[in-house]
């Protein structure tokens, strides 16, 4: 018998997703990824001053703000004809990197790794760290004066096998602690060259406004010594903890096996070399780009727009009745196929184009040490260990792009908003590839669409009734308990969806 489950809302991912499966003899044969609510940001911007786009795109979303601020200046960057100085590109390196490190820790710590690692065992604690007897004197509190113990943030939450009882258990909660004052921590050091954080005031066309200084310079280097240090004595031993904890997780949640990266992090002035390199992995084999070949399909979406278009051609048409729809999420497609984007597709990328020995170092090193085949990392688990590896290469990537900065060098280039112009910045948020496309008429905003990372993950079937990735990856996974579908929501939070952006 099929038994449909509704799990509305997934609590912990950013914004409102519902995922329903249809689960038939204990496997799901059927999901559907529903984002629940419109925004209407394309359609905001339509008459403004194209100036106006990097600050209000900026709020999409509160966690990857950063990135919608980057595709918009670098749209706008196409459209004007210029390109930053070198201390702009650096800047921008060191402020997307920040905000890297912050997303990755708490998508792993606060989001993740609450469906693996047991919070309330804090109640069980008899050790002396500091932090820990404060933390369990917390929870013992709450308990008492509360009805609904446990309760927010770690309930509600499914039941099943959980880390509880183990060290790596005790390790991990502690560092879910601290995990809250290094992402603190990178915000502060990202506004250094942001002026202010989530939003960011200083990413403008032409490069950023801020100016760099000596003093700058030593601030963001102390405090990435100390997420550094995070990074590779919690984060990454602690995602190694879970993974060979779970092993399991290696072999669900695969998916539709198909990647995209636009690339991001630029390297050289004329945005041509990137720290993190575009391209498209089709059956393990990489191949170049075309953005060119993206579309996006609106037959199972609320839009009454036409289907199928590029986005420079794609509307937004809201359609709340519409028919036979069920999300608010558009179906992004490549040459017509599924893809999935994000660390996993990034460090796919980086690991078959080959340039980056630290890269391929560290692959190497998970598969071995868990004793996985290297397909393996396509999975749930292998998305959590590639976004730790590339929180990892990021951030020691930032001290090099620190050690070039030039005190008292120009940051920015002059523009001028021309008549008829269009532009398309691509680059990559930490949720993956990202777009923003931009049509100048009579020197404002005429059309602008933008292709979202969580979109193409979460997206719903396409016009062929394809099902999007987070959906393809739901198919076949074993649910053992219809009322706790603790396997299902492993499966969906690996992406890391923000359906706030999804929807935009
Ligand atoms: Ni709201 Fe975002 C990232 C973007 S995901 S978090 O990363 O763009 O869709
Ligand atoms: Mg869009």
């Amino acid at each position: 018998m099929v038994e449909k489950i509704a799990i509305d809302p997934i609590t912990r991912i950013e914004g409102h997703l519902a995922v329903h499966i249809e689960v038939d003899e204990g496997r799901v044969a059927g999901a559907f990824c529903k984002g629940e609510m419109f925004r209407g940001f394309e359609t905001i911007l339509k008459g403004r001053d194209p100036l106006d786009a990097q600050q209000i795109t900026q709020r999409i979303c509160g966690v990857c703000p950063v990135s919608h601020g980057m595709a918009s200046v670098l749209a706008q960057e196409q459209a004007y004809g210029i390109t930053p100085p070198q201390n702009g590109r650096l800047m921008r390196n060191l402020i997307l990197g920040a905000n890297y490190i912050q997303s990755h820790i708490i998508h792993f710590y606060h989001l993740a790794a609450v469906d693996f690692v047991d919070l309330a065992a804090i109640a069980q604690y008899t050790g002396k760290d500091a932090d820990l007897l404060q933390f369990k004197n917390w929870v013992l509190a709450q308990k008492a004066s509360s009805a609904v113990y446990p309760g927010a943030p770690f309930f509600p939450r499914y039941e099943g096998h959980y880390l509880n009882g183990t060290e790596a258990n005790t390790i991990a909660i502690k560092n879910y602690l601290e995990g809250l004052r290094m992402r603190a921590l990178a915000h502060q050091m990202a506004a250094l060259f942001a002026g202010k954080l989530p939003h960011v005031a200083s990413l403008v066309p032409g490069g950023v406004t801020e100016q760099v200084t000596a003093q700058k310079i030593a601030a963001y280097g102390a405090m990435l010594h100390d997420l550094r240090g995070f990074i590779d004595q919690c984060y990454l031993p602690d995602v190694l903890a879970v993974a060979a904890a779970f092993p399991d997780y290696f072999k669900l949640g695969k998916g539709c096996g198909s990647f995209l990266a636009y690339g991001g992090f630029l390297e050289s002035d004329d945005g041509k070399d990137k720290f993190l390199p575009g391209g498209v992995v089709n059956a393990g084999k990489l191949s170049a780009l075309d953005p060119g070949l993206i579309t996006e399909d609106v037959r199972y979406s609320f839009y009454n727009s036409p289907s199928g278009l590029g986005p420079t051609a794609g509307r937004t048409e809201p359609d709340p009745r519409k028919q036979g729809a069920y999300t608010w999420l558009k179906a992004p497609r490549y040459q017509g196929q599924v893809m999935e984007v994000g660390p996993l597709a990034r460090l796919l990328v980086l690991y078959l184009q080959g340039s980056n020995a630290e890269a391929r170092r560290w692959v190497d090193h998970v598969v071995r040490q868990l004793n996985l085949k290297p397909e393996d990392l396509v999975s749930t688990m292998g998305r959590h260990a590639a976004r730790a590896i590339e929180c990892k290469l990021v951030a020691d990537r930032c001290e090099h792009w620190l050690a070039q900065l030039k005190p008292g060098a120009p940051t920015c280039t002059e523009f001028a908003i021309p008549k008829q112009a269009q532009g398309q910045g691509l680059c990559e948020a930490p949720r993956g590839a990202l777009g923003h496309w931009l049509e100048i008429a009579d020197h404002k905003i005429g059309h602008y669409q933008c292709v979202v990372p969580t979109t193409w993950n979460c997206s719903p079937r396409d016009d062929q009734g394809r099902p999007g990735a987070v959906e393809q990856a739901l198919i076949g996974t074993p649910i053992a308990n219809a009322q706790h579908p603790l396997e299902a929501v492993r499966v969906v939070r690996s992406f890391d969806p923000c359906i706030a952006c999804a929807v935009h």
